[in-house]
């Protein structure tokens, strides 16, 4: 009888101390904050020098693009991300992250617009600029947001 009440004592110790131990809690997302800015690299060819190729392979004078600097991040799956975008160059983007809702966001030249949003799933997604969609329009302009588990 004692042997066995020694037992149950013990079973339910284990048992406790894998509650505690084995129950970390819920996982804490994080907020994080990005400065990102819209750049315009731009070359042209000098007298003398190699021709420049665009995107298509042609021969051109002059190319151009619009980027966002960094032109990734990394996040965990549930954090809260601060996009503070500032527009440095180019008179207009209106950015894009279909993954995550947004949508439609204008930001003119010399604003800085923040852009919030939860990063509820991993994977890998963009962020575009639908006023710079291709190569017509000095595009794609896009930032690639990884998203990993914890
Ligand atoms: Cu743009």
């Amino acid at each position: 009888m004692k042997l066995t009440r020694l037992w149950l004592f013990g079973l339910l110790g284990i048992f406790g101390l894998m509650l505690i131990i084995g129950n970390p809690g819920p996982v804490q997302a994080d907020e994080k904050d990005f400065y990102v800015v819209t750049v315009e690299p731009k070359w042209t060819a000098k007298k003398g020098e190699a021709p420049v190729v665009g995107r298509t392979g042609a021969k051109v004078k002059k190319i151009e693009r619009y980027a966002f600097i960094p032109g990734s991040i990394v996040v965990n799956v549930d954090d809260v991300v601060n996009l503070h975008i500032h527009d440095i160059k180019g008179s207009k983007h209106i950015i894009e992250i279909p993954a995550f809702g947004v949508k439609g966001e204008l930001i003119n030249r010399g604003e800085e617009k923040t852009i919030s949003f939860v990063a509820d799933k991993a994977g890998a997604f963009k962020m575009k600029c639908s006023n710079h969609l291709d190569l017509t329009k000095e595009g794609p302009m896009e930032m690639y947001i990884y998203v990993v588990d914890r």
